[in-house]
């Protein structure tokens, strides 16, 4: 990207003709209770313009030489959007580096709109903020409304009175938004995660809503009720809300307004009046009784029946007007709530039942930019793989995340990002943020209030971590606090995700953060130290997440991709930002060519990755199934992470084109709801049941053959699963028959049925990986001595025979639906085939893409059958088979 500014030149005379100023010509707001969202923006560096902001916040200033974007977004968002820079430009290679010419971005940003207004006697206009980053001088017609050491934070949602200065007819609204600094500001950063995006996220990120009310307004509804677990009872429910006075006179307002159910019927309605004294605030409460409530559930557990309330607050005199109107607001009946146990870890209940977080870490878009469909695919995916919550360190996105985490069933852990400014203690010495000063404290207060008000309906809200690698001081913990409680937060506040010290207002944390960031072999999560399986890790995992050729091509120059597989201790660009501990794979590599053997084609080592990712992450989350009602449970865990927030090469279950592999498979397998799972270290054989439901007779074969697909040992073993808990069924007793490589099968059946359930299939050497716990960092574990799967590149080439048919779809999901049958007819296992779904014309890898199950190893003569949706025309699509040991075949799809 390097000669860009001569690119920004020649964008800004394409604009000059294409976005003339209009207005038009419709109210933006009407009447008392409306509420819009800016539309839209003018975009302009401050550098490119008058430097004058009275006369810029004019109505009809020349704006000819403006970008025009949409109603959220920052600067870099913003100028993708209008082909100032080209994303795939950008993400390929190391081009992003050179993007970042500092004097672009050092100085303010200016959005500006104009709308047309209808003021009138008795109506008032307020404008409503959600955070711009970094801080923002707010315009109107004119007048400057709010100044930035007012309007700060990624997350300060303000409401600015604009009654004064709106006008009938053409208005203006002109907000300059400051340069991001991390360290320095309240913004929503990248940690070590991948570089920075050259603006640092600046601009108006969230939306901004103008709000006409008449006299009388009200806050949005808080709903607080007395369920705590399924009884057949009426639920008491109450909802509250602030209303505000504008006037110097006294009021009378009746609230008034319905809750409807699931279905659509209404199942309740309230009508209640209010005296509100001039210029009054009051926190009103109504409260409501639903009489056979339907119970919210997490995905695996149940349904998610939501209910939606709307209030309208009524002036009374001198005639029944609407004063304010609420947004419809959806909630669920459900009960959420934490504790310490005797190990002093943190244990969740939902509705309940104990619930072990099985989740991963969620990533933004690293400009920020929110495609709702995409975080729709993320959730399906996490869904898919068996995760049940999802963790947001500092980034806590939009209300329509939430929404869909309501109507999904996927829990989120919310939160507090770590280090830069968020964590500047005085006694965090990990991290240089600059140190919270007095006028810190009422910045970082407006926040929280904001963000709660924001999540505090949602069902799927689990709880809220006021701090991540470091837990805030007595202060800001003060703050936080009466932020929360002023907006009935009903949900578990943790103080950070970790154990490195908490403030006495909220007691120990009970979440562990002592690693692995990096690579740690299987048999570690098998054990009693730091990231392994017990109590509740925030943040852990292998480091895997590579993602498969198709992706890798798309933002990796041919000279990348031999560095990658040549250099195994090369820096690499997609990796964790420069100055991280990550920003290298010299520890997977040294593993996975002491394991796998050194990789002889880039092919070579995308395979060997793909199998050592598949291995970590199926571990991690077997073990902590294993585990979850030990006598030190494990009680969650959240992989890291889920996603990355541009093209990466790890930290990831599926790559930044929604691409899965390895890394998901292994999830995907290793978090099922009933499952059977090997212990590496104790080398016995455990069955899982997460599920409140399945019951019944279980049936469990566990076969051990050697590379030529030779009979090792063969054992059939009957039980029966008990509630949310995992036990031991039998112990693998040949292993010391291994010679070189093996391959251990378990298949759970249900015995009446018998449907497979699970089926599970490891490769195993005659040892296991050899920890050095006293050499433990805080980012991993090294081995003293790996073990050796290089007789993997000797098996004998299987011949596969594979099928595939067009399934019917299922009403209404929009994808394509059909089955692969795979059939090895050798004698030989048939190992770690990959099933692709390729675009015939584009031969691009298809994605979205939900394979029942992938990455799959056969046994000699064993027939498989998997299922594969997708988002595209079953005629025009490839499925590409291939394998350690198979020939690369390709299968047309025919109707
Ligand atoms: C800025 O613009 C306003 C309105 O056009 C004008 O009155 C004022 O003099 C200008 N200020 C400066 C410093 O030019
Ligand atoms: C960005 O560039 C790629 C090729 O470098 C091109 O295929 C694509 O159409 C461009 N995107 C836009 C939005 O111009
Ligand atoms: C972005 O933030 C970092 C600190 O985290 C700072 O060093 C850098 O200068 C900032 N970039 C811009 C364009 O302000
Ligand atoms: C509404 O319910 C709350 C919580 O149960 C209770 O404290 C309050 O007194 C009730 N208010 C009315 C008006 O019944
Ligand atoms: C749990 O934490 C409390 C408070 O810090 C401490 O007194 C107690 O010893 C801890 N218990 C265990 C088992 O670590
Ligand atoms: C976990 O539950 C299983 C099945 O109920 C039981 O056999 C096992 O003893 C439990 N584990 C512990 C440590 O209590
Ligand atoms: C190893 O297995 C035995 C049962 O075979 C079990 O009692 C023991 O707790 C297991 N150890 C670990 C660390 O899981
Ligand atoms: C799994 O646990 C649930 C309770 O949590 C229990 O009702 C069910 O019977 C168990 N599954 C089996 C197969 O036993
Ligand atoms: C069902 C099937 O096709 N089985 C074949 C598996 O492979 C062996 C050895 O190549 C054949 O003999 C079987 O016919």
């Amino acid at each position: 990207m390097r000669g860009n500014m001569g690119r920004l030149s020649a964008a800004l005379a394409i604009c000059a003709n294409a976005f003339a100023a209009t207005v038009s010509s419709e109210f933006l707001v009407a009447s008392a209770g409306d509420v819009a969202i800016i539309p839209g923006w003018h975009l302009q560096s401050v550098t490119r313009v008058p430097d004058n902001m009275t006369a810029l916040s004019a109505p009809g200033a020349d704006i000819s030489s403006w970008y025009r974007v949409g109603a959220r977004g920052t600067v870099m968002a913003g100028l993708i959007e209008n082909g100032v820079y080209n994303e795939t430009d950008v993400f390929f290679s190391d081009n992003m580096e050179s993007v970042a010419n500092p004097s672009i971005f050092d100085k303010p940003w200016l959005y500006r709109e104009e709308f047309t207004l209808n003021p009138a006697t008795g109506q008032y206009f307020t404008l409503k903020t959600h955070g711009i980053t970094s801080k923002a001088d707010i315009y109107l017609n004119g007048v400057l409304v709010t100044k930035s050491d007012q309007q700060q934070g990624s997350y300060g949602g303000n409401q600015y009175d604009l009654t004064d200065h709106v006008k009938k007819g053409a208005n203006c609204l002109l907000i300059r938004a400051y340069p991001t600094n991390y360290l320095r500001d309240f913004a929503m950063g990248f940690v070590d995660w991948n570089p920075y995006p050259a603006d640092n996220g600046t601009g108006v990120w969230r939306h901004v809503d103008l709000a006409q009310t008449g006299a009388v307004s009200m806050s949005p509804l808080r709903i607080i009720h007395n369920f705590a677990a399924p009884k057949n009872e009426p639920v008491k429910v109450t909802l509250r809300t602030d209303l505000i006075n504008h006037e110097s006179i006294d009021h009378r307002v009746v609230v008034s307004g319905t809750i409807t159910g699931p279905d659509g019927h209404e199942v309740a309605q309230f009508n209640e009046a209010f005296a509100l004294t001039s210029n009054g605030k009051e926190t009103v409460a109504l409260n409501v009784t639903i009489p056979n409530p339907a119970i919210w559930w997490p995905a695996t557990w149940g349904e998610q029946p939501l209910y939606t309330v709307q209030a309208d607050a009524i002036m009374q005199e001198p005639r029944k007007t609407v004063s304010d109107s609420s947004n419809r607001r959806q909630f669920g009946i459900r009960h959420v709530s934490s504790n310490l146990n005797r190990f002093n870890d943190t244990e969740f209940f939902v509705n309940g039942e104990r619930f072990q977080v099985i989740g991963a870490g969620y990533g933004p878009d690293i400009f920020l930019r929110f495609d709702v469909e995409k975080v729709r695919t993320m959730f399906r995916y996490m869904l898919d793989m068996g995760l049940n919550t999802v963790r947001l360190e500092g980034n806590q996105e939009h209300p329509e995340l939430y929404d869909l985490a309501d109507q999904m069933g996927l829990m989120v852990l919310a939160g507090w990002e770590c280090c830069d400014k968020w964590e500047a203690w005085e006694y965090n010495h990990d991290a240089n943020g600059v140190k919270w000063s007095e006028s810190d404290y009422p910045i970082a207060g407006a926040a929280m209030l904001h963000e709660a008000e924001m999540m505090q309906s949602h069902a799927s809200m689990l709880g809220f971590l006021v701090g991540s690698d470091y837990w805030p001081n007595n202060k800001a913990t003060e703050v936080y606090l009466d932020a929360l409680k002023a907006m009935d937060w009903p949900n578990p506040i943790i103080a950070s995700a970790s154990k490195r010290g908490y403030p006495k207002a909220l007691g120990p944390s009970g979440m562990k953060m002592d690693g692995p960031y990096d690579w740690v072999p299987p048999n570690y999560w098998y054990n009693d130290q730091q990231g392994a399986a017990f109590g509740f890790g925030s943040e852990l995992g292998a480091g895997v997440g590579t993602p498969e050729m198709g992706s890798l091509k798309k933002f990796m120059s041919d000279a990348d991709l031999d560095t990658l597989w040549k250099e195994p201790d090369a820096k690499l660009y997609h990796m964790s930002r420069y100055d991280s501990q990550f920003y290298d794979r010299s520890i997977y590599n040294k593993a996975l060519f002491a394991r796998y053997g050194k990789p002889a084609s880039l092919e070579d080592y995308i395979i060997k990755t793909q199998m050592a990712d598949y291995e970590a992450t199926r571990a991690q989350f077997e073990a902590y199934s294993t585990q979850q009602n030990a006598s030190r449970p494990a009680t969650g865990l959240i992989y890291w992470m889920l996603n990355g927030a541009w093209p990466n090469l790890h930290w990831q279950l599926f790559d930044y084109y929604l691409s899965p592999m390895g890394a998901y498979y292994g999830t995907k397998v290793g978090a099922r709801l009933e499952h059977v799972a090997y212990d590496y270290e104790n080398q016995s054989v455990w069955l899982i049941n997460h599920s409140l439901e399945k019951k019944g007779d279980r049936q469990i074969l566990v076969d051990l053959i050697d590379g030529n697909g030779r009979k090792i040992s063969s054992e059939k073993v009957k039980a029966t699963t008990n509630p949310l808990s995992s036990k031991v069924v039998t112990s693998l007793g040949a292993v010391d028959q291994i010679k070189d490589i093996a391959f251990l099968r378990l298949i759970l059946t249900d015995s009446k049925t018998e449907e497979v359930l699970s089926r599970n299939v490891y490769w195993l050497s005659p040892t296991i990986d050899e920890l050095d716990w006293s050499e433990s960092d805080w980012f991993y574990t090294p081995v003293a001595k790996f073990v050796d799967y290089t007789k993997l590149k000797e098996l004998n080439t299987a011949t596969l025979k594979a099928s595939v048919n067009v399934l019917k779809t299922p009403s209404g999901d929009g994808l394509t639906h059909a089955e692969v049958v795979l059939e090895n007819q050798s004698s030989s296992p048939a190992v770690f085939i990959r099933l692709n779904a390729v675009n015939a014309l584009s031969q691009q890898d298809i994605a979205p893409v939900y394979w029942s199950d992938n990455y799959v190893t056969l046994w000699p003569k064993e027939k498989v059958r998997v299922t594969v949706a997708f988002p595209e025309d079953i005629q025009r699509s490839l499925i590409e088979i291939t394998g350690r040991n198979v020939k690369k075949m390709s299968l047309e799809i025919h109707k």
